[in-house]
């Protein structure tokens, strides 16, 4: 039977005060959670489930002493305890009571014949297994290091969350890469770049944080997935960073992340020898220069002696290499790695290296080719401990890219896959896009290096050119926001990648299932809710973003968050999607275009080369086409896109109705916070449809066979209204604006009002007021029907701009206003700061039932 969260225990135990309690914290809205403890709530099972465990040892055996090792016996008795009720006893040595013994192999196997064959485990991989001792039967977690059996014990306890047997273990997991970590690109003084949640939890006014607290629980969440690094810096790196004022402080980070097992990485500045080497140079050739790489490296292994090594970002964005002195990225990487060896510290490289100021008048010039071209010339000529750490697309974690040919063509450098679990081009956290299915497309997909069966999750593991070492890497940038990235479905993404990067053969919808267990408990009709709105997110983003291949087509000389058709082109950054009045797509064929193709092997070339084998989804990314292109599904290019953008918004709207069926089923605090996300983002999709839709009908000329494109019957612009203190003003870019026009307070500190009357056919009808939401200012507004107020708020959002655009473009409904015609609707604003109270349209549609 199903029933809402917390019920069916307390009916069946009559407890009818219970449910009298229940009732009251729902009733008074205080039913809730925050989302700080994430996936690892530990909430306490339902009978029924804890009935299951009941032959559990309640007694922990701790053999051995190192902090990790204390972790994993706190992490179980806190898991126990809040999960069972249990309070578990504490022992060093092993007897005749049954218990949960934890230790690494190298000791237990001494005290345990039965833990023959722990030798096979891989340094980090654990073996959870139900033996029996002196009569008594234990449950062992294992493994070969201590932060295996750390690791093994947040397996158990996830065994227990979600409800799987723990009798007769037998479970031996190793990971499928050595390297798993997050990257943070947290600035000193706080901010993020690209950051959605917040400021930096490491970070506070050029200084690391005084709170290590909130630090030290996203170790614990780093370390249930199996997270075993983490980055703390911007790889835009402040050169301070290795001077001895911060190195003191870092050491408290590494510090306090070290019983979670994972290991700080720190993000240097390649011109650090001048900036703050006292030198006249960073010529990685100039003796000086290594000199200055191999003091550093010793000092800053003597406040970290564990430290994982360094993230270079050179020759990028702006940012100084070698390129400064001619010299070449082995050059700027091996002088670095080299005084990090005796410490086995690592120097991940990264591959993102390309020029923003190429002439996009040139059609044979692409930034997607500029990864390959850096570096496959210079493979084999790394020291064996750089990792080239390459984004897993050509271009720039767009919403869709092929797998980036440079992890075929590495076969003599380690490298790692970057992915991005904060939503730069997927919606900033403010849409619901779960990433997992793009990622698990990335790292399946056989590049076919050297023949079939070499996909990217093998190249980059290290698998196929038997490398040393390799793997995984993602940006997270959580922030303070109490649940760490803003929106509580987003933590699906942070979940999501620790446990594909311990094991990429896990499926997405296996991983969401596991996350939503414990994130939001065991019942069926929540697990599949949202299993289904995770699962159809990502796809449905790309269909009112960028479909086809084309990119997202956000503003991307800007936040990346809004539409901006044509901020790709015209300029150096190499985003290019080429749209003109003909036809749309970048030529990267070999034939004819830049010939990015010809970088794949040549199986997966010929693929990408024909239009006949050529998949839709990535047309546009390798082909330029006419907008009359037929597709493999037989539509023209041109509809694709208006359909998409329909569809695509129509399912974000869709979105809010699938999530109002968990009201009651989860906690009130979470519901009303993700019911806020969810409908914010279906008035952005609509945004996102509009502003694509028209700009792409006004290029093409060509119709929506469907009528829809540049129609919209149930829409009255705020500039036809009659207006008092407010003034019609040009959108900017033109298409975020519905019919390229929008109204603005006329004055600062003033007043307006915009006003019609409703002339259609009486009856209910919803009313959106589709308007901008600026960060620089918080106007108040209020809808009046014939002078009576029936809605106000406050535009109190902090949508990253501070103008009218596709970035704070916004909507706000009034469901179920019974009109007639003739009323008068009339919009009142009052401004503050420099918002002037911008609106867009009013659209009433009929209220559905
Ligand atoms: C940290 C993109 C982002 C930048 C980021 C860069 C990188 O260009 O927009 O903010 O800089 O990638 O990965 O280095």
């Amino acid at each position: 039977m199903l029933e809402p969260v917390g019920f069916g225990m307390a009916k069946r135990n009559g407890c009818w005060f219970i449910i009298c309690f229940l009732l009251l914290l729902q009733a008074t809205g205080s039913w809730g959670e925050t989302g700080y403890d994430a996936w690892l709530r530990h909430q306490s099972l339902e009978e029924q489930a804890r009935l299951a465990y009941e032959l559990l040892p309640k007694l922990v055996v701790l053999v051995g002493d190192s902090k990790m090792l204390n972790s994993a016996r706190d992490e179980l008795s806190r898991g126990l305890l809040g999960m069972l009720g249990w309070r578990l006893s504490l022992r060093g040595t092993i007897s005749s009571e049954p218990s949960i013994i934890l230790g690494n192999s190298r000791v237990l196997a001494a005290l345990l014949p039965q833990l023959k064959g722990a030798e096979s485990l891989a340094e980090e991989g654990f073996w959870l297994k139900t033996v029996s001792s002196e009569g008594a039967t234990h449950i062992v977690v294992t493994g070969a290091t201590d932060r295996a059996v750390l690791y093994g014990t947040f397996a158990l306890l996830r065994k227990i969350a979600v409800g799987d047997p723990v009798d007769n273990l037998d479970v031996k997991q190793n990971p499928y890469a050595p390297i798993r970590f997050l990257n943070h690109w947290d600035n000193l003084n706080g901010t993020i770049e690209r950051g959605y949640a917040g400021k930096s939890i490491f970070w506070e006014k050029d200084r690391v944080s005084d709170d290590l607290n909130r630090i030290r629980d996203y170790g614990r969440l780093m370390a249930s997935v199996g997270i075993n690094g983490c980055s703390i810096n911007n790889v835009n790196a402040d050169a301070r960073v290795i001077t001895p004022e911060f190195l003191a402080q870092i050491a408290r980070i590494a510090d306090t992340l070290r019983p979670w097992g994972v290991r700080l990485p720190v993000s240097v500045d390649f011109s650090s020898p001048r900036k703050i080497g006292g030198l006249d140079t960073f010529d990685p050739l100039d003796p000086r220069v290594a000199e200055f790489w191999k003091t550093k490296v010793e000092e800053i292994y003597h406040f970290i002696p564990d430290l994982a090594g360094f993230i270079l970002k050179a020759d990028s964005e702006g940012r100084l290499g070698p390129s400064a002195y001619k010299r070449t990225h082995t050059d700027a990487a091996n002088v670095i790695a080299r005084p990090l060896k005796p410490h086995k510290g690592l120097l991940f490289y990264r591959g993102f290296v390309y020029d923003h100021h190429m002439d996009w008048r040139d059609l044979k010039l692409d930034r997607a080719k500029a990864a390959f071209d850096n570096f496959r010339p210079l493979d084999g000529a790394f020291e064996d401990n750089v990792i080239v750490q390459i984004k897993h697309g050509p271009i720039d974690f767009q919403v869709r890219e092929p797998a980036s040919p440079l992890f075929a063509a590495l076969e003599k450098t380690s490298q790692a896959i970057e992915l991005q679990i904060t939503q730069e081009y997927t919606g900033q956290q403010r849409h619901l896009c779960y990433l997992v299915p793009m990622w698990k497309e990335v790292l399946d997909f056989d590049l076919q290096a050297n023949g079939p069966g070499t996909p990217v999750k093998a190249l980059v593991a290290g698998k196929t050119f038997r490398r040393s070492t390799g793997g995984f890497v993602a940006v997270s940038n959580v922030g303070r926001d109490t649940n760490w990235l803003g929106h509580d479905l987003a933590l699906a993404n942070l979940y999501g990648f620790g446990r594909l990067a311990w094991d990429p053969d896990l499926s997405p919808s296996q991983i969401v299932q596991e996350w939503i267990r414990l994130t939001f408990g065991n019942d069926e009709r929540v697990d599949k809710t949202i299993v289904d709105l995770e699962l159809k997110s990502w796809l449905a983003y790309e269909k009112y973003t960028g479909p086809l291949g084309a990119g997202t087509l956000t503003d991307i000389i800007g936040v990346h968050y809004g539409p901006g058709i044509e901020s790709s082109e015209r300029n150096g950054w190499g985003q290019w999607h080429r749209a003109d009045e003909q036809g749309i797509g970048m030529d990267r064929t070999v034939a004819t275009g830049t010939g990015f193709i010809g970088q794949y092997s040549p199986v997966v070339a010929a693929t990408f080369e024909s239009l006949k084998t050529c998949p839709d989804e990535l047309l546009l990314f390798m082909h330029h086409v006419p907008y009359d292109y037929r597709l493999h599904s037989g539509k023209t290019v041109i509809q694709h896109i208006y359909d998409s953008h329909y569809e695509g918004a129509q399912e974000a709207a869709g979105f809010v109705q699938i999530w109002m069926n968990l009201k009651g089923w989860i906690d009130d605090d979470r519901y009303a916070a993700i019911l806020k996300r969810l409908q914010y983002q279906a008035g952005h999709a609509i945004v996102w449809r509009d502003a694509i839709n028209n700009w792409f009908l006004r290029k093409s000329g060509i119709s929506d066979e469907r009528g829809r494109a540049g129609h919209f019957p149930n829409r009255i612009e705020a500039e036809n209204m009659t207006l008092d203190g407010y003034s019609v003003f040009e959108g900017k870019p033109w298409e975020t604006a519905s019919a390229g026009k929008a109204l603005q307070v006329s004055s600062p500190g003033g007043q307006g009002t915009a006003s019609f009357r409703y002339s259609g056919k009486p009856g209910q009808y919803d009313l959106s007021v589709q308007y901008f939401d600026q960060n620089n200012g918080k106007s108040s507004l209020r809808i009046l029907l014939n002078g009576r107020e029936v809605d106000h708020w406050l535009a109190d959002e902090s949508l990253p701009s501070s103008r009218p655009d596709g970035h704070t473009s916004t909507r706000r409904t009034v469901h179920a206003l019974s009109l007639t015609p003739g009323d008068e609707i009339r919009i009142e604003a009052t401004v503050q700061a420099d918002e002037r109270a911008c609106i867009d349209y009013v659209e009433i549609t009929p209220t559905q039932r």
